[in-house]
Formats: structure tokens, sequence, C-alpha cells
């Protein structure tokens, strides 16, 4: 299968991969089904990732942002993000759609990717000032309205995804030759709904991830492996197959 998998690499000019938490889990980044540690064990993030919860208590959904950005700080991308990185260097069009906000695919060398859900080191205002912050900079006061209202740069549940982004979505999945999609649950919407997109398109699917998902009985290939251990493998396959 992962032979398969590479085969579809080999042909592809323009690979789309569609990641989830999954895809950072062997770096570090407790995905949104690992049971919340410690202080926010009686939490579930979707609890704290809303407009409600910060109007209810800015301090707490602060801490709760604090808390895993002290913890994506200590990640690294994995061979996972390394391999997709890689591909670039010798597949035309490689494009990363992730739902993930831990910069993972960027810091790995990944120079096309559509971040949906933002990025967890960047602070902007509640308020829709413009400018986006480096996290610590400007803890709660906006810089340019100057009220508390400084937020990370994620999108929260009930908060729309970026329409361009969605766009450019679209548009990199109706111009793609084989999708891949790794290491998500396929729970959150709209970003489900891209996956649905390339299904629907009949191309080859294929998916990484050692539970199946709403997605593995429709896939092309469903291998039931680890996004690192997986990826490396198929990329290599790709230069044996060359
Ligand atoms: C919106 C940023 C409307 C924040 C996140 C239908 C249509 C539209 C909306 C909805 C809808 N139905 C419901 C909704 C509402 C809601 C939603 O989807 N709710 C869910 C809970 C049912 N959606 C929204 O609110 C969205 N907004 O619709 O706005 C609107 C429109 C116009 C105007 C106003 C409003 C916004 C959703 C975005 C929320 N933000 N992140 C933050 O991070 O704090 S979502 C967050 O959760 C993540 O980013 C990620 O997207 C999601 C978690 O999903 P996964 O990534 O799949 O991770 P998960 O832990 O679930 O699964 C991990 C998988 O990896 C598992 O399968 C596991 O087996 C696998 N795995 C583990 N280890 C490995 C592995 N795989 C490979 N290798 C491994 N080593």
């Amino acid at each position: 299968m992962i032979r398969e998998a590479g085969q579809y690499l080999s042909k592809s000019h323009s690979p789309v991969f569609f990641t989830g938490a999954g895809m950072s889990q062997e770096s570090g980044v407790p995905t949104f089904r690992d049971a919340m540690e410690g202080l926010w064990k009686r939490f579930k993030p979707e609890e704290l990732a809303t407009q409600e919860a910060f109007k209810k208590d800015r301090q707490r959904v602060r801490d709760f942002y604090e808390h895993r950005r002290d913890i994506v700080r200590k990640c690294r991308p994995n061979a996972g993000h390394t391999a997709i990185a890689g591909l670039e260097s010798t597949v035309s069009n490689v494009v990363v759609i992730t739902q993930n906000v831990d910069g993972l695919h960027q810091s790995a060398g990944s120079t096309s990717v559509i971040p949906l859900h933002g990025n967890i080191m960047e602070d902007r205002c509640n308020h829709g000032c413009p400018e986006r912050h480096p996290v610590g900079k400007h803890p709660a006061t906006c810089p340019q309205c100057g009220r508390n209202s400084m937020r990370p740069d994620v999108v929260w549940f009930g908060e729309p995804i970026d329409e361009e982004m969605m766009i450019r979505s679209a548009a990199a999945i109706l111009t793609s030759d084989v999708f891949y999609i790794i290491g998500t649950s396929g729970c959150v919407y709209p970003a489900a709904n891209l996956a649905g997109l390339a299904l629907q398109m009949g191309g080859p699917v294929i998916e990484i991830n050692p539970e199946r998902s709403p997605f593995s009985d429709e896939v092309t290939v469903f291998l039931p492996l680890r996004a690192g251990k997986a990826l490396p493998k198929i990329c290599r396959s790709l230069f044996d197959l060359a």
C-alpha cells in the first residue's frame, strides 16, 4: 500500500496534503482528541476556543493559549512534515492545506501552506484591527485601538474561516491530481468539506491515520499508519520508482 501511495505521487504534478492534529502528534503537539492535562483537564478545547469563553473570562482563555504556546515552542517538525516539504524539490505545485495552528509545516520548509485555522503564535485584535502581532509583544491591549482585546490569531468555533483561504483551498483541490488526508478525525467543518470535495472529484485519495475516520471507507488507499512513519516511506518510494 505504501508503494501504491508512492506511485500516485510519482505521477503527480499537483499533490494536495490536507492535514489535521495527527500530523503534529509525533512532534509532541497533543491532538484535540487527546485528553487535556493538568489545569485544563476539566475543559474541552472547543469550550475554550470560542468568543463566548473569551467574553466570559479573557484571562482564562489567554492562559489556555499560553499553555498551548509553551507546548508548541518545544516542538519541532517531525519526519512527516519534513518529507512533505522535501517533495518540493522534485514535485511541482505541492500544496498543504492544514487545520493545525502550530506552524510546523512552515518551519519544516513547505512554501505553499494554507493555514485554515490560523496561527497560534500570533495575536490579533478581537475588534478587527488589521495588524497581527507576534505573541508577547502586546499581551492584552491592542496597539491600534487601545482596547483590552488582543486574542490568538486562530479561528474559534463559531467564527468563519477566511473566505480567501477557502477559495484557495478549493482551487488547489480542483486542480490536484492526488489528495492525501493525514491525521484528521474529519469532525470539524467547514474544513472537512474540503476532503469531501476531493472525494467527489473521483481522483486518487490516500488517507494516513492509525484510526479510521469518516473518510476511510471512501478513499482509494487507507494506510493505518502514523504520519511520521508513512510519509518518509511514501516519499522515498518516489525516488525508488523514479
Ligand atoms: C464556522 C483553531 C460559521 C482554534 C479550530 C457545518 C458547517 C459549518 C460549521 C459547522 C458545521 N457543523 C458544525 C459546525 C460548527 C463548528 C464545528 O465544526 N464543530 C464541530 C466540533 C462539530 N465549526 C465552526 O465553528 C467553524 N466555524 O463554521 O463558522 C460561520 C460562518 C459565517 C459567519 C459566522 C460563522 C470553525 C471551526 C474551526 C475551529 N478552530 N482550531 C484552536 O486551535 O484553538 S478546530 C481544531 O479542532 C483544530 O484546528 C482541528 O481542525 C480540529 C481538531 O480536528 P483534527 O485536526 O482532526 O484533530 P483530532 O484531534 O480531532 O483528530 C486527530 C486525528 O489524528 C485522529 O483521527 C487520530 O486518529 C489521528 N492521529 C493521531 N496520531 C496520529 C494520527 N494520524 C497520523 N499520524 C499520527 N501520529
